[in-house]
């Protein structure tokens, strides 16, 4: 098992450092784990999911309901940030993505366009901002252009950077695909050599090997593979997150190997709001009891 590294040891300013303190100390359990809800699935993929749970298409809802389960955070895009946040504003951390897109156009060549900025989640009270990266994607050098500006005014704000690292595109289609050990270990520490305070990354496949190399074209558990995976993010603290809805189980368990490994928390959207009330904030406790499991030292 990693030692997930203190807050004291990740080299922060004092903004950065400030922020993070209240979302990892401040809210959710309070021990330096943490639980995010994630809700731009209305940009990133369309109404179509919440078609089987109508009262998740309503904002104002969700964030109550990160509220409720006492969540660290919640990440929105703009639109909803500007409308919805401040019903609750200051009640719990406000992650505001930075960018985002729709899933209309085929992703051959993948890119994320920025919408907002650093500037306007000071204004809106965001003690956090996230950035898609889409690693492997033929258009990098477009997309770490405009990462390049994000952290510099993350830095200049004091605001907290998180890096929603995900291998996409027809080259990753080639290596094993988007969940490959190979692909989600690239993936973190592409984040963490690119200056991510955060970075949040899909759990690791070690059974895709079609196309990777050869150093990932052996027998790896999952405890192995996400071990390797919170040590190549070293300094950059790891979330790990939910994906399409599946079985509690199978989330539970997700959650206890990432945990184990030294990852900072979870950042899971449909599994936690594809679901009605009672049953989201029953699943959020029993994700919580095992985050109690690994505090930060
Ligand atoms: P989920 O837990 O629902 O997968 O949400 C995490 C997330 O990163 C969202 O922030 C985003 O909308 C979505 O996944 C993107 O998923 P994909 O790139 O697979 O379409």
């Amino acid at each position: 098992m990693n030692t997930r590294p203190a807050l004291a040891d990740l080299g922060l300013g004092t903004g950065k450092k400030a922020r993070l303190h209240r979302i990892l100390h401040q809210n959710g359990l309070g021990n330096g784990t943490a639980i995010f809800l994630p809700y731009d699935h209305g940009l990133e993929h369309g109404p179509r999911d919440f078609a089987d749970c109508a009262a998740a298409s309503d904002p104002k809802y969700i964030i109550k309901l990160a509220l409720e389960g006492e969540f660290n955070g919640i990440a929105i895009q703009i639109g909803l940030a500007q409308k919805f946040y401040w019903d609750y504003a200051g009640e719990v951390p406000l992650v505001l993505k930075l960018n985002g897109k729709t899933d209309i156009p085929s992703a051959i060549d993948p890119l994320s366009p920025v919408n907002t900025t650093v500037e306007e989640a000071v204004r809106l009270g965001a003690d956090a901002v996230g950035y898609t990266l889409y690693v492997g994607s033929p258009a990098q050098e477009h997309d770490f252009a405009q990462y390049l500006q994000v952290r510099k005014d993350a830095e200049r704000f004091g605001m907290p950077l998180i890096v929603w690292s995900y291998p996409r595109g027809s080259a990753i289609d080639g290596k094993g695909g988007k969940d490959s050990f190979y692909a989600v270990d690239y993936a973190a520490r592409i984040a963490s050599e690119l200056g991510a305070d955060l970075v949040k990354v899909n759990f690791p496949h070690p059974d895709k090997q079609a196309g990777v190399p050869a150093a990932y074209r052996r027998e790896f558990s999952p405890q192995q593979a996400i071990g390797s995976v919170v040590r190549s993010a070293n300094r950059t603290l790891l979330l790990v997150s939910g994906g399409e809805r599946s079985g509690d189980q199978a989330m539970l368990e997700k959650a206890r190997m990432s945990m184990e490994a030294g990852a900072t928390g979870l950042i899971f959207g449909r599994n936690i709001w594809q679901r009605d009330h009672d049953e989201t904030l029953r699943f959020v406790a029993r994700l919580k009891e095992i985050l109690a499991k690994y505090p930060s030292v």
